[in-house]
C-alpha cells in the first residue's frame, strides 16, 4: 500500500519504515499515526518480514507530535477520540522485534514513540526530549512511565520539568538507547542488526520479545515464572533441538521457526 506520509520497504526479511513528512520534521499527525499503525500491522502480518526498522531522516526521527494539529483541540475533543491510544495500541501488539534507528530530534511524541520501539540505536546526533512542559500540557504517550523506568526518576523529572534535551552520548549512558553510532553509519549499523534477528528463530525471538516486555507489566517473581515457563515451553520446538545440535556438532543452526 502506499503511503503519504511513510516510505516502506520490504528487503531481505526487514521492513524498514521511515517517517516521511519533511516540512514539519516528522511531527507525528493522525494521519502519519493511523499510516504508521496500518504498516507495522501489515509488517507484523506479513510472513516475509522478520524485524522492522523505524526511521526518521537526518534532521529528525520525529519533533513531537503535531501541534498545529493539536493546538485547536478541546478536552472533549482529546478525550472523546482517545487520542492516539488506538495507534500506539497498535504498534505495541506488534509481535515482531522493531528497532528504532534515530538520528535528529526525537522530542515528546517522537521520544515516546522511539520508546515504544523495543530498541533504540542512536546516530551521535540524535537528542532527546520531552518538551511538553513548555506548550503547558504533559507527555501523552507513555512518556513520564517509559522514561522513567529506562533512565530512572531523577533525569525523567530532570527532562519532563525542564524540557531540555539529552544527547545521544547521555542517552547511552542514561540507558535509553543501546547503541550511539556515527550519523552516517547509522542504516548501517540498525539494518545490520535488523539482519542478525531475522536470521534468528522467529519462534525464539517472539519468546525473547514477550519475556522482556513482561518485565514492564509484572512483579520480579511473576516475571521470573514467565521467563522459567518460556524457557521450558522452547523444548517442545524444533528449533532448540537444531539450535543445540549446531553447537554441539559444531556448525550453523538451520531454524525453521517450528
Ligand atoms: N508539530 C508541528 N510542526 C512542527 C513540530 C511539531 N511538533 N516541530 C517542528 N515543526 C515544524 C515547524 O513548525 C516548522 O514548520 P514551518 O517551516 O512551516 O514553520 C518546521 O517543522 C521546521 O521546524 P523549525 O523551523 O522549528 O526547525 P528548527 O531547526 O528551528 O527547530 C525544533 C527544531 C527544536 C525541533 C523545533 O521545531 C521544536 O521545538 N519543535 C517542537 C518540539 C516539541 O515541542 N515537541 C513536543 C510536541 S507535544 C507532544 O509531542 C505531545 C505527545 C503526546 C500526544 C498526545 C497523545 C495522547
Amino acid at each position: 500500500m502506499a503511503y503519504k506520509t511513510l516510505i516502506v520497504e520490504i528487503e531481505d526479511h526487514i521492513a524498514l519504515i521511515r517517517l516521511n513528512r519533511p516540512d514539519a520534521l516528522n511531527a507525528l499527525n493522525a494521519e502519519l499515526l493511523g499510516e504508521l499503525a496500518d504498516a507495522v500491522t501489515q509488517a507484523d502480518a506479513n510472513d516475509k518480514v522478520r524485524c522492522i526498522v523505524l526511521t526518521g531522516s537526518e534532521k529528525a526521527f520525529a519533533a513531537g507530535a503535531d501541534i498545529r494539529e493539536m493546538s485547536t483541540k478541546s478536552f472533549v475533543d482529546v478525550f472523546s477520540e482517545d487520542l492516539f491510544t488506538r495507534e500506539t495500541e497498535a504498534i505495541l501488539a506488534c509481535r515482531k522485534p522493531i528497532i528504532a534507528a534515530v538520528s535528529g530530534y526525537a522530542l515528546g511524541g517522537g521520544c515516546e514513540l522511539a520508546m515504544i520501539c523495543d530498541f533504540i540505536i542512536a546516530a551521535d546526533t540524535a537528542k532527546f526530549g520531552q518538551p511538553e512542559i513548555n506548550l503547558g500540557v504533559v507527555a501523552g504517550i507513555g512518556g513520564t512511565q517509559r522514561l522513567t523506568r529506562f533512565v530512572g526518576k531523577s533525569k525523567s523529572m530532570d527532562m519532563h520539568l525542564t524540557g531540555r534535551f539529552m544527547d545521544a552520548e547521555e542517552a547511552e549512558r542514561a540507558g535509553l538507547v543501546s547503541r550511539v553510532v556515527p550519523a552516517k553509519k547509522l542504516m548501517e549499523e540498525a539494518m545490520g542488526a535488523a539482519q542478525k534477528i531475522a536470521e534468528k528463530s522467529a519462534l525464539t525471538v517472539k519468546a525473547v520479545k514477550e519475556s522482556v516486555n513482561r518485565s514492564y507489566e509484572t512483579t520480579l517473581r511473576e516475571g521470573l515464572l514467565f521467563e522459567r515457563r518460556m524457557f521450558n515451553a522452547l523444548f517442545a520446538t524444533e528449533d532448540q533441538t537444531e539450535g543445540m545440535a549446531a553447537f554441539v556438532e559444531k556448525r550453523e543452526p538451520q531454524f525453521r521457526d517450528k
